[in-house]
This record gives structure tokens, C-alpha cells and sequence, in this order.
């Protein structure tokens, strides 16, 4: 019994936990990828501006259990070649970036680099989700050199603002309150507060334009 019982795990092992364990691998290489991609944009545009539009950057590989909750709850067989195949954000990078319009440059100068292949992008800063969300999201696939071969890997990158980044984490926080009943009060507020988060965005960009335009009409006014 012992010995079926070692056989057991040990084929479950070999079946999935190392091929998993090797995916994540190379999902943490792809990640490794495009953040050096960012620091690359980010180390140029600050020579080349007196500003960096990329405030931070953060990464983060899907946990086992998400990973598992979301191939249950969309309906897909817990092997690792369907999890391959159905999920495309196991590897995730965030850019949080100054204001709206560095998103958009930021991403346009992403996709132009001749190794990065565009899957999917849902803008919902364009288009903000119903309960206020937003951010930018692109789905990738970014090629990792191995020792023997070439592998396209998928990451999900989401490009916010600060403002969006903060509405975001928050909405976060209040909607996995434990055992949090409906409440239209509570969902009217945060649409509310994506609203006033939105408006923020604007009307900061706007005055860094105002400011830039002033300092480049009279240099002096840069001291003030
Ligand atoms: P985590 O912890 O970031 O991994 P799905 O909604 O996941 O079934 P899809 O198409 O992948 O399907 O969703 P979508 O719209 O592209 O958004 C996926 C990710 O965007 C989420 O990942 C969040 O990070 C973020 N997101 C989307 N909508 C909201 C929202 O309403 N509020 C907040 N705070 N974040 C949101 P995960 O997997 O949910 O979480």
C-alpha cells in the first residue's frame, strides 16, 4: 500500500507539479522581460525630459490559488497546457505612470518594439468599467531566450495613473470586506469617487501643460 501510495505522488508530481513549477518559471522570465523593457523607457525618457512619466513599477506572479480559482470558475481542466492556453495573466507587470497621456505613450512606444506581439487591449480609461475601474490593459506575448530554443510567453501589463492606482487599490480593499452585503450606497459612492479620481487626472495634467508652456515662454519663471 505504501509503495502505490509513493507512486502516486510520485506520478502526480511528474505529471504536474514540475511542468507547473517550469511554466511559472517561465512566466517569472517574461515578467524579468518587460520590466527591463520599462526600465530601459524609463532611464531614457528621464535624460531626455526633466521628468520620468513612469512613477513605479510593480510585478506579480498569479498565485496557485488564483490560478486555480479562475480555470474552475471559467470552466477549463486543471492541466497545466490549459492553463497555458485559457489564462493570460498569470504574469502580470503594473506601470503607474504621472498622467493619462504617458499611458498612451508609453504603450504606443511598447508596441513598437519589433518583439513584443499585441493579443488584447481593453482601454478602460476610454471606456470605464460600470462601477468605475479604470486603467489600460494590454495582453502581450514577449519572447524568453532558453538554452535551446525561443519561447513566446503572454503578460498581462495594466497601465494606471496614480490617481487610478489609488481608486483602484481602495475599491479593492472595501469590495473583499468579508461577507460585504450589496449595498447601492456603497457602489454609487466608489462610482462617485472613479469620477472625482478622473477628474483629478484631468485637470492635473492640464495644469502641468499650463506649467510646462510658462517655463518655456519665460525660462526664469522655472525658478519660481
Ligand atoms: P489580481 O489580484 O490583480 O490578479 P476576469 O475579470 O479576471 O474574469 P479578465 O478578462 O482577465 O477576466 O479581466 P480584466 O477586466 O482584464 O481584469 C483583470 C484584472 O484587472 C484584475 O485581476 C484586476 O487586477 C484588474 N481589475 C479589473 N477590474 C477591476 C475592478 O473592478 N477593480 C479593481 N480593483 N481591479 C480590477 P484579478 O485577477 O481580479 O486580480
Amino acid at each position: 500500500v505504501e509503495q502505490l501510495k509513493y507512486d502516486k505522488v510520485s506520478d502526480i508530481v511528474k505529471k504536474f507539479v514540475q511542468p507547473y513549477k517550469k511554466l511559472m518559471s517561465y512566466y517569472t522570465c517574461a515578467i524579468m522581460e518587460v520590466e527591463t523593457k520599462f526600465n530601459v523607457l524609463s532611464e531614457e525618457l528621464s535624460m531626455q525630459y526633466d521628468r520620468n512619466p513612469i512613477e513605479s513599477i510593480r510585478t506579480r506572479l498569479k498565485s496557485p490559488e488564483s490560478i486555480r480559482e479562475k480555470m474552475i470558475r471559467k470552466g477549463f481542466p486543471l492541466t497545466v497546457e490549459s492553463i497555458e492556453e485559457n489564462l493570460n495573466d498569470i504574469a502580470g507587470v503594473r506601470i503607474i505612470c504621472s498622467f493619462p497621456s504617458d499611458i498612451y505613450a508609453l504603450a504606443n512606444s511598447l508596441l513598437k518594439q519589433d518583439d513584443i506581439h499585441l493579443i488584447e487591449k481593453k482601454d478602460y480609461i476610454k471606456h470605464p468599467k460600470a462601477n468605475g475601474y479604470r486603467s489600460l490593459h494590454l495582453i502581450i506575448e514577449i519572447p524568453i531566450y532558453l538554452h535551446d530554443t525561443k519561447k513566446m510567453m503572454k503578460v498581462e501589463i495594466q497601465f494606471r495613473t496614480i490617481s487610478m492606482d489609488c481608486w483602484a487599490s481602495l475599491e479593492h480593499k472595501i469590495r473583499y470586506k468579508k461577507d460585504l452585503p450589496q449595498s447601492d450606497f456603497i457602489e454609487e459612492e466608489l462610482v462617485e469617487c472613479a469620477k472625482m479620481s478622473s477628474i483629478i487626472d484631468a485637470r492635473m495634467e492640464n495644469l502641468y501643460t499650463m506649467a510646462t508652456d510658462l517655463v518655456q515662454r519665460d525660462p526664469k519663471e522655472e525658478k519660481n
